[in-house]
């Protein structure tokens, strides 16, 4: 993704072995929140509350002295830390991040410096955190913690929300000095080798304070990553937003942590599982785009995964089994978009093609320079796959055809391994796709930008932000072999701001034809996969294609609504072959 680096690295070069190196070649992990709160469970005084389990602190108002209460009730008799790491290994995760102490500021594990912890204040009184860690170096599992470094809610001084910009002027230093500090030294000597802190909601931390932690971090355990969210770009890598799908790949490192329910911490009344087909899906997708996938369970009080994880994760790991090459130490797809048939990951000179839908004829593939030196499919590697190729000079247009077997090997996602004769080469503009549509993003046009006192930029997930002038526009210019009609959709996705804005009147021109219309919130529509980013997608009208060729695109924005600001959030212009 454009303007993000990878922060860490330049600090980092001149090393012989990359720290990041098992990192990036890892690609899935488990994410583990477990503390007080699995004891509320998403309860409080007999009442449901509603949102994250791990907030019910902040949700319900529960003063700090009740809260602590919790701990007297937390006895997890059913643990086994080699049941946990089993699971992990069994879905194919390569590390495990779990909440050493959450932002209610309860140490999950046997910390000197405090009282308010699993070893002191419950009637447990065991150190889960040496039982995981053991578990862990025999089943070869990076153990690595989480640390809510900036939010503390039993200690006044500390960041008390994500967004407390106040901290300092109540004394952030004193926490971070007698708190913090320590706990992050306990959590780097008593545990051996820690793969990663997980930092989280940075706040009003200064840059000073980040590379404070940071530094602290490195002296103690060099090889010990810090994850973006530390805070003021000094991580090793970057976090994508909580449940983030980026639509573009990104430069550098990522991760995106993500729920399985919509809870991280265990709450008895979210039964809003994501199926085993959606969390493939957003592993896949996430891994055609160079991004981690921090994927999260919330055990209960008890120290049970919840049954409906257990299954998912055993269902992932099935996969996983036959078609982890295609995620193990790959990185995004070469293409610059992704394709409505799959996702497409990469090797040492190997495509993936992970198909999401199995075709009914011939596979179509546009745009892949390279010559194909064969074919198989990771189910069944013996059996090669009849390929052809051809190349249009006039058009300068690339055709793979692949003669698949009838049917999927896989119910999920089945995997086509296209080893290439040299390194991948792919035509960089929008293409039309073999399903006859044209999809053009905001990353891949040109952003024109007359008035410059109203820059558009694009959000991390690649969504124009910022766009309030009705003197800036895109434009794209794509490659089309299909003449005939074509449906013009606009597809708005959440800004910044919290929903899809609409009532944008936009403008969209291909040569001398143009149409116009308003967007609009009617056709909203919520991919199970991405369930919290909404997109809404507005017909405005028919557009002709003649003849093959290039071609190019512009939209402008005619009007804003009345009293918006937001802008017009722009996730992408669709055409749609009419029949
Ligand atoms: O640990 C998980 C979350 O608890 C944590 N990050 C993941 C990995 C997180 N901390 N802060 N945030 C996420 C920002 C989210 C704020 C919200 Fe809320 C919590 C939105 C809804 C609940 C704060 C309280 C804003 C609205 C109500």
């Amino acid at each position: 993704m454009s303007s993000r680096k990878a922060p860490g690295k330049a600090r980092r070069a001149g090393r012989r072995v990359d720290p990041l190196k098992w990192w990036r070649e890892a690609r899935f992990g488990m994410f583990i929140h477990w503390g007080l709160y699995s004891v509320a469970a998403g309860y409080w005084r007999g009442e449901p509350i509603p949102r994250l389990g791990e907030w019910i602190k902040k949700h319900a108002n529960i003063p700090q002295d009740e809260y602590a209460q919790l701990a007297k009730q937390f006895n997890p008799t059913k643990f086994n830390a080699a049941r946990w790491v089993g699971l992990a290994k069994q879905a194919g995760m390569k590390y495990i991040v779990i909440t050493a102490k959450h932002h209610d500021g309860f140490a999950m594990y046997d910390s000197p410096c405090s009282e308010y912890d699993i070893v002191d204040a419950t009637p447990f009184g065991r150190d889960v955190m040496k039982q995981l860690a053991a578990a862990c170096r025999k089943a070869g599992i990076r153990l690595c913690f989480y640390y809510s470094q900036f939010q503390d809610w039993a200690e006044p001084s500390a960041g008390q929300s994500a967004e407390d910009q106040d901290a300092n002027k109540r004394g952030l230093e004193g926490y971070l000095r007698r708190k913090c500090i320590p706990q992050l030294k306990e959590l780097l000597t008593q545990y051996g080798p820690v793969g990663l802190i997980w930092f989280d909601t940075p706040g009003g931390m200064t840059l000073a304070q980040s590379l404070r932690l940071r530094r602290l971090v490195q002296r103690l355990q060099p090889a010990c990553l810090v994850s973006g969210r530390i805070g003021n770009e000094v991580g090793d890598y970057a976090s994508l937003g909580d449940n983030q799908i980026p639509r573009r790949g990104a430069e550098g490192d990522w991760e995106t942590p993500a729920t399985i329910n919509d809870t991280w911490g265990f709450k008895r009344q979210d039964h809003n599982w994501k199926s085993a087909a959606t969390l493939l899906y957003l592993l896949v997708d996430l891994a055609s785009k160079g991004v981690n996938y921090l994927l999260n369970v919330g055990p209960t009080a008890a120290g049970v995964i919840p049954a409906p994880s257990v299954t998912r994760l055993r269902e992932m790991g099935r996969w996983m089994k036959v078609n982890g090459e295609a995620i193990y130490g790959t990185a995004a797809s070469p293409f610059p978009y992704t394709h409505r048939w799959g996702r497409i990951t990469q090797k040492d000179g190997k495509l993936y093609l992970m198909l999401l839908r199995w075709p009914r004829g011939k596979f179509i593939l546009h745009g892949l320079r390279n010559k194909v030196r064969r074919a198989y499919l990771l189910a069944d590697r013996r059996k090669m796959i009849a390929v052809s190729q051809r190349h249009d000079r006039k058009l300068d247009h690339h055709v793979l055809e692949l003669s698949l077997p009838s049917r999927a090997p896989d119910k999920y996602v089945s995997v086509v391994v296209l080893e290439l004769t040299a390194r991948p080469n792919v035509d960089q503009r929008p293409i039309q796709q073999g399903d006859g549509r044209i999809s053009l993003q905001p990353h891949l046009a040109t952003i024109h930008m007359p008035d410059k006192a109203a820059a558009i930029r694009l959000t991390r997930g690649g969504v124009t932000d910022g766009w309030v002038s009705t003197r800036n526009w895109l434009s794209w210019q794509f490659k089309v072999f299909r003449p005939g009609a074509y449906r013009v959709d606009v597809v708005m996705a959440r800004g910044r701001s919290k929903n899809v804005t609409y009532g944008h009147k936009v403008k969209v021109t291909m040569g001398a034809a143009s149409v116009q219309g308003l967007t609009s919130a009617k056709k909203v529509s919520i991919d199970p996969a991405t369930r919290y980013f909404p997109e809404a997608s507005t017909t405005i009208g028919k557009l002709g294609i003649e003849k093959p060729g290039t071609r190019t695109l512009a939209i402008h924005l005619v009007k804003l609504p009345k009293g918006e600001k937001p802008g017009l959030a722009l996730a992408s212009v669709e055409l749609v072959p009419l029949k």
